[in-house]
């Protein structure tokens, strides 16, 4: 079974652990090289960071890096540091980026944040966005949020290839996790999120992961992995000043978000090898 079908799974799973339970158990930690989480603005990285690590941050708009340790729960307890780079261009994102994906930092993992579409626009940014779609819908706002998940895929892609060229794969990162989030959203239109993002379905965004794995491939063992995630469902709400909201209903109750977080705990596990 893929982690992909075991993603599903967890979705359809209303009676798994509550999230409150699982939510960054404070365990001892042991340093290891950091994960960092990447993706568009919106995505869900600093949610995702919160749950993981379990501290606080603000769910607003942010040129910040979160930062923080998670503890895995497998039987070798292993720990990491977890750092989520903003979606947005700044100066603290430009030096981590440099930083993490430069030839003196050690890496363990990269985990992507992408979400069909349904990247959050905050406020001071709705406007903007909304003007330039033409015409102004859904499928619009979705496409223009597409695109730049791709562009920014892309960008983590170049630069994890890059990093493990230059040190020749010895300081990572040793994998890389495409986290589908806000499943929950797109839950009645599953088959195409599955032919758009997984190996196989002759889109942009695996070709992009093909040309990745290919580029890597002479540095080492490397895993690439697919795995669907709603851990906050809640309704998709696009509102400008100017003119009316554009929203999508969430398909799924907050009751899935338990297993489904589990699986993520379990996934991180495997691939840092606890
Ligand atoms: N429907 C739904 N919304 C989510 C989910 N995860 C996060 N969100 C929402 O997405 C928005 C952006 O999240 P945030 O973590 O701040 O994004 P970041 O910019 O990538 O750090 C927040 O309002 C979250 O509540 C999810 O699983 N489903
Ligand atoms: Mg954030």
């Amino acid at each position: 079974m893929t982690l992909w079908e075991r993603g599903i799974d967890a979705l359809r799973n209303q009676s798994g652990p509550s999230i409150d339970e699982l939510s960054g158990r404070a365990l001892p930690w042991r340093r290891r090289a950091p994960v960092l989480v990447t993706g568009s603005a919106g995505a869900g990285k600093t949610a995702i960071w919160r749950l993981l690590t379990g501290k606080s941050a603000p769910d607003a708009r942010s040129t910040r890096p979160d930062e923080g340790r998670v503890s895995l729960m497998g039987r070798a307890k292993r720990d990491l540091s977890l750092i989520t780079i903003p979606g947005q261009i700044s100066l603290d994102r430009y030096r981590d980026m440099k930083l993490f994906f430069g030839e003196f930092t050690q890496l363990e993992g990269v985990i992507f944040v992408a979400t069909f579409g349904f990247d959050t626009i905050w406020q001071d940014e709705a406007d903007d966005v909304a003007a330039r779609l033409a015409p102004y819908n859904m499928d619009t706002l979705s496409q223009r949020n597409i695109d730049n998940e791709l562009d920014s895929f892309r960008e983590t892609c170049f630069k994890l290839a890059e990093k493990r060229a230059v040190t020749s794969g010895a300081l990572g990162p040793r994998w890389l996790l495409v986290i589908v989030n806000k499943v929950d959203l797109m839950w009645h239109e599953l088959a195409k999120v599955q032919r758009y993002y997984l190996p196989g379905g002759g889109e942009p965004f695996d070709a992009v992961a093909r040309t990745l794995r290919e580029r890597t491939l002479a540095y080492g063992a490397f895993r690439y992995d697919i795995l669907p995630l709603a851990l906050d469902p809640q309704d998709y709400v696009f509102a400008p000043n100017f003119t009316e909201p554009l929203a999508t209903p969430s398909h799924l109750s907050g009751s899935v978000a338990g297993s489904s977080f589990q699986l993520l705990l379990t996934a991180l596990e495997e691939l840092c090898g606890a």
